[in-house]
């Protein structure tokens, strides 16, 4: 029987990527985001490949996160749960950086994370069954300097990811991270405020990541048998060597 995956930030980017993936594949769908002309384009697109169901709330909050897993129909089985949704906000040195752009990466990257996981998980023990995959970074790994709250967020992941596994072992619930690297998506554009001259300038010079290397990787990690679970996975671009080594001279 085919496999049910949700996917939170599936609008864009990593998200949208594996969604693709993921239907071509005859994985079906329930995609999350928040820009409802994109979920509409999605279900349009993927819907005659696989069911594709979306949903449409903020993650950062509680409320409309768990009003949303509950307007799934009755039956609906979550197998797969790829904590996806999340951005940088601002790149500051840490007594410049904005309270604002500190909030949103905290109730997005970390809170979100726990809200929809929280509102999944239960499910996936009582059936004893269920994947999560947790979309983490290069930057849960190490810090780079004006990365500090950022790079804090997906420490956060590292370590969620660490206590899932060790929470949910005896649920036989497999749970993984993949931290990439730098990937060329919109992620810039929202860190740096829809300056795209200076989003554009992170990925020149050298070949990044594209979101759909990263979708390839999560949907191996996804159709590996039973026993085998990828606990943490780090992948970066050939040119990358740290978050501040990368040679544009390939
Ligand atoms: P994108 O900006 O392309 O995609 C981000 C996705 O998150 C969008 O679908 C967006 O949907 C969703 N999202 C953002 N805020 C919210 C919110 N408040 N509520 C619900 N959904 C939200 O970036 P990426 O695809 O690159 O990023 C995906 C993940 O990968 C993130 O966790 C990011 O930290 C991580 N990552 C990215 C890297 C990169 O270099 N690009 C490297 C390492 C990790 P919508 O706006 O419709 O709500
Ligand atoms: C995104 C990668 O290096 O921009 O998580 O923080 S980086």
């Amino acid at each position: 029987m085919s496999k049910t995956a949700l996917i939170t930030g599936a609008t864009s980017g990593i998200g949208k990527a594996t969604a693709e993936l993921f239907a071509a594949n005859g994985i079906n769908l329930i995609l999350c985001g928040r820009r409802q002309e994109r979920l509409d384009n999605l279900q349009s697109a993927l819907g005659s490949k696989t069911n594709v169901l979306t949903l449409n709330f903020d993650i950062r909050d509680r409320s409309a996160v768990s009003e949303a897993i509950g307007s799934l129909p009755d039956n609906t089985e979550i197998d797969i749960l790829i904590n996806n949704a999340g951005n940088a906000h601002g790149m500051d040195t840490i007594d410049q950086g904005s309270l604002d752009d500190w909030d949103a990466m905290l109730d997005i990257n970390v809170k979100g994370l726990l809200y929809i996981s929280k509102a999944i998980i239960p499910q996936m023990v009582e059936r004893k069954n269920g994947h999560v995959i947790n979309i983490g970074s290069t930057a849960g790994k190490e810090v780079y300097p004006k990365g500090n709250v950022y790079c804090a967020s997906k420490h956060a992941v590292d370590a969620i990811n660490q206590g899932m596994r060790l929470d949910l072992n005896a649920h036989g619930i497999r749970v993984g991270a993949v931290n990439p690297g730098l990937v060329e998506t919109e992620f810039s554009d929202v860190r740096f405020k829809g300056d795209t001259d200076r989003a554009e300038n992170v990925y020149k010079g050298f070949q990044a990541l594209r979101a759909e290397d990263i979708a390839d990787i999560i949907h191996f990690v996804v159709t590996r048998p039973y026993h085998v679970n990828i606990a943490d996975l780090v992948v970066m671009c050939t040119a990358q060597a740290s978050s501040t080594i990368v040679n544009k001279n390939l």
